[in-house]
């Protein structure tokens, strides 16, 4: 495990912004325990991959980022989707490969896309969001926009070619490019250090010529400061960074996963010792930013949110067959079809 940062001052930012960033948190938390349930009761077609314990990467990353900012995610991605402002009705609907979805049901928990949130998608091939995330921050040096883009991958897509070679790409073109390595511990069934040669995916990234730095994923501090300071890097033209963030899943792979890799009491010290939410808001608490009345509200907010997002979930319609090849441009472009 990685030490805790819990000694870093909190960020020059208002109360009010911290806990907005706490309340985010938790409902990122309280959507994924209950879309874990409903997974579990056949509610959600195909496979769904919580991200319980890893809150503090996608807050801290997306309160780091400007709004028109471009994130792309992975097969996990309900906490950067909920954390760069899609709303949990339209997640879990999705989700449900209901109508209301953010995508109109067609994509489900693995493609979570919101151009105007400036989310350009989560992704099933893992290591293929970087890739999108790379072609973003190219279009934008090309255009001159002021956007950067963040690419999520994990530590089992830190063992692809093509991370490697986006990588490689955004250094040599010093693209405005946050590359995020979401490390928690194992891919599917697979524990990371036994499979990742040389055992320092940081390390590994060094040796593209851009800075590469690891930091402790429990911790929101941390990671929104590293994504900052990248952020502004790339911003003012000073290229690419690579930040390895340490960080761990309470559940298995997918929804229902039997586990047999690791122990309970592993996953027991990581909720005890290391848990995002709660050591983040004992330092709020400590530091007068937070009132017991306060968190009781953010909790109760997140609760009330989460079954809303559960009823219109429920109450939203199948999409109708007949849009089946509506948005398909390949469909639409075959000979025979009429435009
Ligand atoms: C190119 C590709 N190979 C294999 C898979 C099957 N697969 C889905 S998730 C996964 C493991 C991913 O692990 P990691 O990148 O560490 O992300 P995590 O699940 O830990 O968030 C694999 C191998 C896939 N989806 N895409």
């Amino acid at each position: 495990m990685t030490a805790t940062s819990t000694t870093l001052p909190l960020p020059d930012v208002a109360s009010a912004d911290l806990r907005e960033w706490l309340s985010t948190m938790v409902l990122v938390r309280t959507f994924e325990e209950a879309a874990d349930g409903l997974a579990l009761r056949g509610k959600i077609p195909g496979g769904m991959h919580p991200a319980i314990g890893q809150e503090a990467v996608a807050v801290g990353a997306a309160r780091a980022l400007r709004s028109g900012d471009i994130v792309t995610g992975t097969h996990r991605s309900h906490h950067h989707a909920l954390a760069k402002g899609m709303s949990p009705a339209g997640v879990l609907a999705e989700l449900y490969g209901k109508a209301g979805g953010s995508n109109g049901g067609r994509g489900g928990s693995m493609h979570l896309a919101d151009f105007d949130l400036g989310l350009w998608g989560s992704n099933g091939i893992v290591g293929g969001g970087l890739g999108i995330a790379l072609g973003a921050a190219l279009g934008a040096e090309v255009l001159g926009s002021e956007q950067i883009s963040l690419g999520f991958f994990g530590d089992g897509g830190a063992n692809t070619g093509r991370v490697w070679e986006f990588t490689n790409l955004a250094a040599i073109w010093s693209l405005p490019l946050v590359i995020v390595c979401e490390n928690n511990l194992y891919a599917v069934e697979t524990i990371s250090e036994r499979v990742t040669g040389g055992g320092d995916i940081t390390a590994r990234a060094a040796g593209f010529g851009l800075p590469a730095h690891q930091i402790d994923g429990q911790d929101v501090v941390a990671v929104h400061r590293a994504v900052r300071d990248a952020a502004e890097q790339a911003r003012s033209g000073g290229g690419p960074t690579f930040l390895e963030v340490r960080t761990y899943r309470y559940k298995g792979h997918d929804s229902g996963q039997v586990i047999r890799y690791r122990t309970e009491d592993e996953v027991q010290r990581w909720r005890t010792s290391r848990d995002p939410i709660e050591n983040f808001t004992a330092r709020l608490t400590d530091a007068g930013v937070l009132t017991a009345d306060e968190m009781s509200t953010i909790v109760e907010q997140a609760r009330r949110m989460v079954d809303a997002a559960v009823a219109f979930a429920e109450e939203s319609p199948w999409p109708d067959p007949c849009s089946a090849a509506e948005n398909v441009s390949a469909w639409n472009a075959s000979p025979g079809t009429s435009r």
